[in-house]
């Protein structure tokens, strides 16, 4: 019984056992199959893979050769529609196998770099440029696509035949002012003494030290080197950072700290073109090392060519990136305060009685000084009633004829700097030893086009001072609500600043350095320490513009005065507002304002910083659009 039961279950071992090996043997089938088709797929997959690496490689090669074209073209015609299909067609060349080697038995079929519409299809005809997108936007103005294929194949086995990768290169264009604070200083401090708010992006081109608990970062902060908690070594602060490691959850978000961001562009003229005497930190070697004065920094943006050397700044015949060139009006100031005007381009002044000049020359004050404690000189100022500018503007006495539409600009210079001069303040006569500055005055309302939205840029290789409020529609009896709030509370209480029912116009100021000065300012005042020993009493003033300048970068005996003191003060501003909305490019160290900061004879305000969106998408005049070149969607058949 035993044993048949053992033979039974012998015998029903074995029916299990082929039955398990039949059942074995069907899955090895099914895995061989897969295990072949696997197999081919994988090696079908390599040689893909390897012909899609191969294209990339050309396209990328391409797409260099491509943007070289686009930048270093002189052609007016050319910068501006772009390069034609059969002018790309003769510049690129696909790199050979010694630049790029193919992987085995890849071999490539075709390319094209294709002129095309906004919708990415090409258009063929050799005379071809691309479609602009246009759109009102100025980012968008310049925008314009290249398609561009490779195509490539493989007699490897395994190879289903041919790939093309394509990709669109796209010309962009990038605004001047996207950020708040742009510096394209190499280094930049940031160490407020009391708390500071900035409500807006910072874009850091270089190293950032921020070492106090004061700053309060509300938006997005990148930097390109890197960012130090502490003071730079050379700093004469000798004060113990009080950051935290890492800031507290009020100094940035936490989830969102300062961070290394993407190299930014400004301009067309690439930074590497520019003296690196003058792109690196210390001052004290801004000497011309190369020969050549057109190229001493980004300090060129307010300076005028000399002709007898080749200028980085002048793009093509048309196209310079320096602000004279797109001046409606020049204003020249010499020594004996004679004012010359020239209209547009033009090298001859304009008459004395002509409208124009009488209209300009309205509006200036030449021959009176204040006192400037940070350059221990008194300052001998050109100063603009801006009002006045503006009744000239709108009743079209003066004209935006340069730049096609882009609102008014105008260039002034005192070209006496660094002479001597007899001259007054207030009633008493001074010496200035050699300081020149342009004061901005009754800029309440600045010049405003309202049927193109255009406004009113301020340019020269002078100091600047800005008195009063600017851009806010302040008249003295009415005043936005940022000059009358009394408690100062960031960053949940935003008061409006401007004065109900003005519209603020795209604005900037550029010069050697920018200064503030209060609504109670006055010039024979500045002289007074004031009752706290401060300077006179400064009241709330609101500035809604664009802040283009320079800075005296730290060295072992002061510090820079820092992105607090980027626009500088003069008066005692303890508990009263400064309020900005626009924003801040400090981009050169300072060539004639150069007195080293001090805290003495000042008091800092309640700095209420803000970005400005309507910059993100209207230039202030005589700002381009930087062309940016990029890559656009890749796709694979
Ligand atoms: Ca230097
Ligand atoms: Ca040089
Ligand atoms: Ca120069
Ligand atoms: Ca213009």
């Amino acid at each position: 019984m035993k044993t048949f039961s053992s033979h039974s279950t012998a015998g029903s071992t074995l029916i299990v056992v082929m039955v398990t090996m039949l059942v074995v043997s069907a899955l090895v089938g099914v895995a061989l199959n897969v295990t072949t088709f696997n197999a081919r797929m994988a090696q079908h997959s390599v040689v893909r893979a390897q012909e899609i690496a191969y294209a990339d490689g050309v396209l990328e090669s391409l797409f260099d050769q491509w943007r070289q074209a686009l930048t270093t073209t002189t052609n007016t015609n050319d910068r501006n529609n772009g390069l034609t299909n059969a002018e790309l067609q003769s510049i690129l060349t696909v790199p050979t196998s010694s630049q790029l080697s193919p992987p085995p038995n890849v071999t490539l079929v075709s390319w094209s770099v294709q002129a095309a519409d906004p919708l990415l299809s090409p258009l063929t005809a050799s005379t071809a440029t691309p479609t602009p997108e246009n759109g009102t936007k100025s980012s968008l103005i310049s925008r314009l696509n290249y398609l561009a294929a490779v195509t490539v194949q493989s007699s490897a086995p395994g190879s289903s035949g041919t790939v093309t990768v394509q990709r669109n290169f796209v010309r962009g264009g990038r605004n001047f002012f996207a950020n708040f604070m742009f510096s394209a200083q190499p280094i930049t401090e940031f160490h407020p003494g009391a708390p500071m708010y900035v409500n807006g992006t910072c874009y850091i081109g270089g190293d950032l030290y921020t070492a106090t608990n004061n700053l309060h970062f509300l938006q997005d902060v990148s930097f390109t080197g890197s960012q130090y908690l502490t003071y730079r070594s050379n700093d004469p602060h000798a004060i113990t950072p009080t950051i935290t490691t890492g800031g507290l959850g009020d100094n940035w978000n936490l989830a969102n700290p300062p961070h290394v961001g993407q190299s930014q562009k400004l301009f067309d003229v690439p930074f590497t073109s520019l003296d690196p005497n003058f792109t690196d930190d210390p001052i004290s070697n801004d000497v011309d090392s190369d020969g050549n004065p057109n190229n001493n920094g980004y300090h060129e943006i307010i300076e005028e060519a000399n002709t007898a050397y080749p200028d980085v700044l002048q793009l093509d015949p048309a196209l310079s990136e320096r602000l004279v060139n797109s001046a409606d009006y020049r204003i020249y100031v010499n020594s004996a305060n004679a004012v010359s005007i020239y209209k547009g381009t033009s090298t001859t002044p304009l008459l004395a009685t002509s409208a124009e000049y009488v209209a300009i020359n309205a509006a200036l004050t030449t021959n009176t000084a204040l006192y400037d404690q940070r350059q221990g000189d008194n300052v001998r100022t050109v100063s603009v009633n801006v009002g006045t500018i503006a009744s000239a503007y709108s009743a079209g006495t003066i004209t935006d004829n340069v730049n096609g539409n882009d609102g008014l600009t105008l260039y002034i210079a005192d070209t006496s700097y660094g002479t001597s001069v007899s001259t007054k303040l207030g009633a008493t006569t001074v010496t200035s030893s050699k300081s020149r500055a342009v004061k901005l005055t009754n800029g309440g309302k600045l010049p405003y086009n309202a049927s193109n939205g255009t406004g009113f840029t301020v340019v020269s290789p002078n100091a600047v001072y800005i008195q009063g409020d600017y851009n806010t529609g302040y008249t003295g009896a009415t005043k936005p609500a940022t000059d009358t709030a009394t408690t100062y509370t960031p960053p949940t209480v935003n008061p409006s600043p401007v004065v109900v029912g003005y519209t603020k116009a795209p604005a900037a100021v550029i010069g050697d350095a920018i200064n503030i000065l209060s609504n109670a300012w006055s010039d024979a005042n500045s002289t007074s320490s004031g009752p706290s020993g401060n300077g006179p009493a400064a009241t709330s003033t609101t500035v809604n513009c664009a802040i283009l300048g320079g800075t005296v970068p730290t060295s072992t005996s002061s510090y820079s005065g820092g992105i607090e003191n980027y626009s500088r003060f003069l008066e005692d501003w303890s508990g009263v507002n400064f309020t900005i909305y626009g924003a801040l490019a400090p981009l050169y160290d300072s060539e004639q304002a150069t007195g080293t900061w001090s805290s003495a004879r000042y008091s800092p305000p309640n700095r209420c910083w803000y970005y400005d969106s309507l910059l993100q998408d209207s230039n202030p005049p005589g700002f381009h659009v930087a062309r940016t070149y990029e890559r656009g969607i890749r796709v694979i058949r």
